[in-house]
């Protein structure tokens, strides 16, 4: 049978950053650390750190503000990190109490309960733990039967997810999934890094994915085809791992966090995301023009501006393709979803759509949806 999109859920955490409070706290952070290092950078030493800029934030990746899970600790100069309560075992944990939220949404927007559910994917950048899955305590909050799992896949976590959601419904091995990105990113910014300080924040996002012959949605959308592709790429990488335990490495170490060569990936990704948007679509017999939505992966504006022009010709319009992250800033793959969460109840049936999303790995996943 054919799958659809029958409700998308979207959490937003209730703190804000500006740009402005995180180059304050990470200006005056750079500015002690060079004051209390002057002797030795001034001998040649040590490495001044460089000052931040909330201007060439907006002009370099279009992100104004973002949420986050927890503000306590990032703009504090003594910590640089999000502060989080530890939790005992047998009280819900973060990344399920994110995700639970936004499935709830989802659940309530594609009008489904847990009965119509049997199949979870917990599919984000980072999972708080690796066993039990972080899925399967969602599943068993939410009170769903049959499976769950968690997937990594960085920034196309929800892109890959949302294909293995389409081929179990299509096979017929599962009557309806849910796939949750609930990105608690924050815990991996390294706030003392002047050029990346500013690029995530936290959010969690949710998907219903169902049989055509079950769909009950008013806002359903047919899932016409997926494409899912990877490059190995060290560009964008997190050392962060079970194996520093033994390596007696710093576990806090810059390259256990999120660490990138911006340029290089904005150089390497946006030709193969162009490319293989414009592929994908031609093997469905849609041509670039006929698309009325593009719900992008939300890394960078001049990003996504620079890959409707290679396909477009022109810059997209926002109503074609629609921006979150001046206000959400990355949230790794949730970015494209939370566009289509906040982008689609406008759309006719018969319109088209493609979900892109592009980064770590490298990865690149794309879904084709047409309004039911
Ligand atoms: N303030 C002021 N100046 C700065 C700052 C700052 N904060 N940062 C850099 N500069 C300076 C640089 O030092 C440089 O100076 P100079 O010219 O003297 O060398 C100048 O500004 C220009 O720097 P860049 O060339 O680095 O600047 P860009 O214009 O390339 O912009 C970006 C930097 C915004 C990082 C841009 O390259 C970009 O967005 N690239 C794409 C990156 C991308 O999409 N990455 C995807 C990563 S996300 C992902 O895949 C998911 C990972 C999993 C989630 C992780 C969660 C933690």
């Amino acid at each position: 049978s054919s799958a659809v999109i029958s409700g998308v859920g979207l959490w937003t955490p209730q703190y804000q950053i500006s740009n402005e409070e995180l180059v304050d706290s990470y200006n005056a952070w750079a500015e002690r650390f060079n004051q209390n290092n002057a002797s030795a950078i001034e001998r040649g030493e040590v490495t001044a750190k460089p000052l931040s800029s909330a201007s060439f934030i907006e002009k370099a990746s279009g992100i104004k503000s973002r949420y986050v899970y927890s503000k306590e600790g990032v703009l504090d100069i003594d910590r640089m990190r999000p502060s989080l309560d530890v939790r005992d075992d047998d009280q819900v944990s973060h990344q399920a109490e994110m995700a639970i939220a936004a499935a709830q949404k989802a659940l309530q927007a594609a009008n489904k309960s847990a009965k119509d559910i049997d199949m979870v994917i917990v599919s984000c950048a980072y999972t708080q733990r690796s066993y039990p899955a972080v899925a399967i305590e969602v599943q068993s909050a939410l009170g769903i039967e049959g499976f769950a799992f968690d997937m990594l896949v960085a920034c196309s976590s929800a892109t890959f997810g949302l294909q293995r959601a389409v081929d179990a419904i299509k096979a017929g091995s599962s009557k309806g999934v849910l796939v949750i990105n609930p990105e608690l990113t924050s815990p991996q910014v390294n706030y003392r890094d002047r050029d990346s300080h500013f690029i995530f924040g936290d959010v969690a996002t949710a998907v219903v994915v169902e049989s055509s012959q079950t769909c009950q949605s008013t806002h359903a959308f047919d899932v016409l085809s997926t494409r899912c592709v990877t490059t190995y790429s060290n560009a964008i990488r997190s050392n962060f791992g079970y194996i520093t335990h033994a390596t007696d490495e710093d576990p806090y170490s810059a390259d256990k966090l999120f660490h990138q060569n911006g340029r290089k990936v904005f150089k390497e990704v946006c030709p193969m995301a162009a490319e293989h948007i414009e592929s994908h679509l031609l093997s469905e017999g849609i041509r670039v023009a006929d698309l009325k939505r593009w719900w992008l992966h939300q890394a960078n504006l001049n990003m996504n501006l620079l890959i409707s022009r290679r396909l477009l010709g022109r810059d997209a319009t926002k109503e074609e393709a629609p921006v979150v992250l001046d206000e959400y800033a990355n949230t790794a793959s949730a970015g494209s979803i939370i566009a289509f969460a906040k982008y689609h109840n406008d759309m006719s049936s018969g319109d088209i759509g493609v979900i892109c999303s592009f980064g770590a790995g490298y990865s690149i996943g794309s879904l084709i949806l047409r309004k039911r």
